[in-house]
């Protein structure tokens, strides 16, 4: 199949889920065609099989904002045109589905049927997209989508209870590949944080307020005053100048270490202790699977579609929202307890074998040719 892609070229789940999937499908024989504004970052090469088209906004003064649905659009039309593509594949509804719908109707007037398939991953759903102002033209794009997907059980909840769509949702969770992890030899050189017993907390996230970070540096302060550890912070957002304010009014200077944005997460997961993830909500928590099948264990809330993937007692820890004292008082508890910490290192990557990527693509693949064989859709 020729597949174009949509989705946020940054460091955020969507993205970085659909470039993995991309990726994923190229090597089964597909040809993928990434259309975004920038090179996805976890793109790794491309290929004969693997390209990527550029969608530039020419900047004009008169423009308060620059319309970029509508520059996506245009080279969506043309790289269908040029390369023959089957069917478009959006992540994020906004404004990929709503940019992708125009985009097949522009074709269908030219004679080229094409299926849309749009894949909602959180915020588009719980956040942004019901927001009065975005509502009807997500739940046009909802229902004018030929398939649409959620990443998990509890977003499909909440796109039906907020957008009462027409079409069915299915879900298709995120994935990882277990086979890059299984049996690694790679060494985990943990000194080049630590020295001796001190232990290794670490969180990943686009830093936003959902992400509750001064939350990360409550539970980091209560652990600290009982073990000797160091936090990593991974990312970059809105919220760190005010956790950076955190860490010096607290004393905690060279104990928590920001390291920005990385396209290294695996290696830093890999010498880490416990991943902490207390966000507001999270639609599925892929930064917590990633460090589940680096078999670490996870202390998070039990918001959104977290309870899916991180199962209590088994791959760590689930709280409300907001309880670091009861998230501090587990990551010590865990840390001081050799034999829990194991169970739950071993636990934690079982959990993550749930939802290994040949089973997920089996699933994406299955859904793409039902929509082109119950829809005679055709190039030209
Ligand atoms: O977490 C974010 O704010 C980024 C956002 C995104 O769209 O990139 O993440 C959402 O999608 C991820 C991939 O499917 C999920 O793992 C995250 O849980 C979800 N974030 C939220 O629901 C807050």
């Amino acid at each position: 199949m020729k597949i174009a892609i949509v989705c946020y070229p940054t460091f955020g789940g969507s993205g970085v889920v659909a470039t993995e999937l991309g990726m994923a499908l190229s090597s089964r024989g597909h040809e993928i065609h990434f259309v975004t504004y920038r090179q996805p970052v976890r793109l790794e090469a491309l290929n004969k099989r693997l390209f990527f088209h550029e969608v530039h906004v020419p900047e004009y003064d008169l423009f308060q904002y620059q319309p970029y649905e509508l520059a996506l659009s245009s080279r969506l039309v043309d790289v269908v045109k040029q390369h023959q593509i089957d069917l478009l594949h959006v992540h994020y509804a906004i404004p990929h589905a709503y940019a992708a719908y125009m985009a097949k109707k522009m074709l269908a007037d030219q004679g080229i049927h094409i299926p849309l398939v749009t894949t909602l991953h959180g915020t588009d759903i719980t956040l942004v997209g019901k927001h009065p102002f975005y509502k009807t033209a997500v739940t046009f794009s909802i229902d004018h989508s030929d398939a649409v997907t959620a990443v998990s059980e509890s977003l499909k909840r909440d796109t039906i209870s907020f957008f009462n769509p027409k079409r069915e949702v299915e879900v298709i969770p995120n994935f990882i590949d277990i086979s890059r992890y299984e049996n690694k030899e790679e060494p985990c050189p943990r000194s080049m944080i630590v020295s001796g017993e001190e232990r290794i907390l670490t969180h990943v996230s686009n830093f936003r307020p959902v992400k509750r970070i001064i939350d990360v540096l409550q539970i980091f302060k209560s652990v600290r005053q009982r073990v000797n550890a160091k936090l990593l912070m991974i990312g970059e957002g809105p919220e760190k100048s005010k956790a950076q304010q955190f860490v010096e009014d607290n004393d905690l200077d060279g104990h928590v270490i920001f390291l920005g944005k990385s396209n290294q997460i695996h290696q830093i997961l890999c010498f880490t202790d416990i991943f902490l993830l207390p966000s507001e909500q999270e639609s599925f928590g892929l930064a917590a699977l990633e460090a589940m099948v680096h078999e670490v264990p996870v202390i998070s809330t039990d918001v959104g579609g977290l309870p899916e993937v991180n199962i209590s007692g088994v791959s760590g820890y689930l709280f409300s929202v907001g309880d670091t004292q009861a998230m501090a008082e587990k990551t010590i508890e865990v840390l001081q307890n050799d034999s829990l910490h194991q169970q739950l290192k071993k636990g934690a990557f079982e959990q993550a074998k749930a939802y290994n990527l040949p089973e997920v693509l089996d699933q994406y693949e299955r859904l793409y040719t039902r929509i082109l064989l119950n829809t005679s859709y055709s190039i030209g």
